[in-house]
């Protein structure tokens, strides 16, 4: 048996001695997929993290999908397996900005894409994610939506609804480093494929789509249609798990590997696992707050 079989497996042993389940976001690699007991998107991942019997949670993905599941689990044992996890997005909105915008747009609700800090969350009126942002946005009263902190999804949300969103800054660097030549020379070598894009993407790698969607949207686009060949624009490590689960489809990558979703490996689960390593805290007022803005999207899923 090789090294990396023997360390799934005591990882596999670990989980059941524990108590343990282990959650991951599908853009982490399919080594740490392959020991997870659910892979999704955030939304997935949320909604799972709210009904799991288990007494440890480890969170493979990144740190504020990690605040999410400890937030709406607060007596459970939540590990993340690297503390440099960091979405680099979600760092580029803080509370005191959000703050600022906030006194100058006192009439405009605020939607805080789930990809925030939990005090971000906190001070929000509801969380979303890419599946249901649009929904989520028109579902609400106001006219004026604060949006943050992903510039390019809130343009797509404006062209899908009437609202006035207002971007203060923020994107995604995976996201936004897709560029019109690597779409050129992936079209010249499967001129047939379909160009799946992310809304994280920017509008000009958008508007060259024959789909703009989310993860779990590409999957039933994907399931849905006769087409064969697909050139995924979103994080690198999605196409992998697209090609498993449609293995007479073939897939090309546009985008890189995140450099926080990269961070999760078999060994350091493991580790976390033996240890009972880097738990995720999140101080209580600022977890009942960023509560009320998760629950109010998952009461909208419902
Ligand atoms: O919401 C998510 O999980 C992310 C980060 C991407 C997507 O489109 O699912
Ligand atoms: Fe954040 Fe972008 Fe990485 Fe997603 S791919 S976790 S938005 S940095």
């Amino acid at each position: 048996m090789n090294r990396r079989c023997k360390i799934k497996n005591k990882i596999i042993d670990l989980k059941s001695n524990k108590r343990a389940i282990i959650l991951a976001h599908y853009y982490v690699s399919s080594d740490v997929q392959d020991v997870a007991d659910f892979v999704g998107d955030s939304l997935d991942l949320a909604m799972k993290a709210k009904d799991v019997d288990a007494d440890i949670i480890i969170m493979a993905g990144v740190k504020f999908m990690a605040e999410m599941v400890k937030i709406l689990n607060p007596t459970k044992k939540v590990l993340i397996p690297s503390l440099d996890s960091y979405c680099e997005m979600a760092d580029m909105v803080e509370a005191d900005y959000l703050e600022e915008i906030k006194s100058k747009n006192p009439d405009a609700a605020v939607v805080a894409y789930v990809n925030t800090s939990a005090e971000v969350k906190a001070m929000s009126d509801i969380c979303c994610t890419s599946r249901n942002a649009i929904s989520i946005v028109e579902s609400l009263k106001s006219k004026n939506i604060i949006f943050v902190p992903d510039q390019n999804m809130a343009s797509y949300i404006s062209l899908n609804t009437n609202k006035h969103i207002s971007v203060p800054k923020g994107f995604c660097y995976v996201h936004k480093e897709v560029s019109d030549s690597i779409i050129n020379v992936k079209l010249a070598k499967y001129p047939k494929a379909k160009l799946l894009v992310h809304p994280e993407c920017n509008s000009s790698i958008q508007e060259r789509a024959d789909f703009i969607g989310s993860t779990s949207a590409m999957i039933s686009f994907v399931n849905n249609t006769n087409n064969n060949e697909f050139i995924i624009a979103t994080e690198n490590n999605y196409v992998q798990f697209l090609s498993k689960m449609f293995p007479n489809k073939k897939f090309t990558g546009a985008a890189h590997l995140c450099r926080g979703m990269k961070e999760n490996n078999i060994e350091n689960i493991l580790s976390a696992l033996q240890n009972v390593e880097h738990e995720v805290i999140v101080d209580d007022s600022i977890a009942n707050d960023a509560l009320t803005s998760i629950d109010r999207m998952l009461q909208h899923e419902n």
